[in-house]
């Protein structure tokens, strides 16, 4: 809050000067006794100029930190009779110190499936080359079992069709050397079993089941995050 505080006093001291060098652009010239339309267009110019550099640092819409997007398809390999899913998972962090906040929004599940849950997780590759199957194992930069790795974000339950959910305090990072962009997100046909599944595939992968739709998480400008992320 307090940094925010910050950026809305320099946003209005930051208009307040270039309202008071417009007016001076304007006047100074008149008082001197001519009227130089050639240096009040100069110095309009030079003005706009300088609020055009500012205006991405000082908007007070913006929020700060990354955003990106991972646009969910079905698997190019998916097996007749399996749901296609389609949608999008969005991700925001204000800074390497705070936490990661993700919005999901998939749907193509069948509707008469009001109950399943579905595994989703961060995988190591952003390769769909062929298929979800290119982005290999759920990514684990230390070496730990599953269900600790940094995207395991567990079990999400269809209603209608759709999984819509917002997730706060997850534990992976869009910053730093174990950034997920460039990652995979998989979208599982069955339940993660978060590791109590008793053989080794649940300590990797939840024994969570066919990859139905997947997508490579790249950064995105956050107008998504802006228009599809319900206010609180
Ligand atoms: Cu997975
Ligand atoms: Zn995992």
């Amino acid at each position: 809050m307090k940094h925010l505080n910050g950026t809305g006093n320099l946003y209005s001291s930051g208009l307040q000067l270039l309202l008071l060098a417009g007016t001076l652009a304007l006047q100074v010239p008149q008082a001197l006794g001519y009227f130089n339309t050639k240096a009040i267009a100069g110095m309009s110019d030079h003005i706009k100029g300088t609020w055009l550099k500012l205006r991405p640092i000082l908007s007070p819409r913006d929020l700060p930190g990354l955003f990106a997007v991972c646009h969910i398809q079905p698997s190019s390999d998916l097996r007749a009779g399996l749901p296609a899913i389609s949608g999008y998972i969005l991700f925001h962090q204000k800074s390497p110190d705070s936490s990661l906040d993700a919005y999901f929004e998939l749907q193509g599940f069948p509707m008469d499936d009001t109950q399943s849950e579905r595994a989703i997780h961060v995988h190591q590759f952003g390769d769909l080359s062929g298929g979800c199957g290119s982005t290999g194992p759920h990514f684990n930069p230390f070496g730990v079992n599953h269900p600790s790795h940094p995207g395991d974000f567990h079990n999400f339950k269809v209603k209608n069709g759709k999984i819509i959910k917002h997730l706060i305090h997850l534990k992976a990072n869009l910053f730093g050397v174990h950034t997920i962009l460039g990652r995979g997100v998989v979208v599982h046909q069955g339940k993660d079993d978060l590791g109590f599944g008793g053989n080794p595939a649940s300590l990797q992968s939840g024994n969570s089941g066919t990859r139905l739709a997947c997508c490579t998480i790249g950064l995105s400008k956050g107008d998504l995050w802006q228009q599809m992320v319900p206010k609180e």
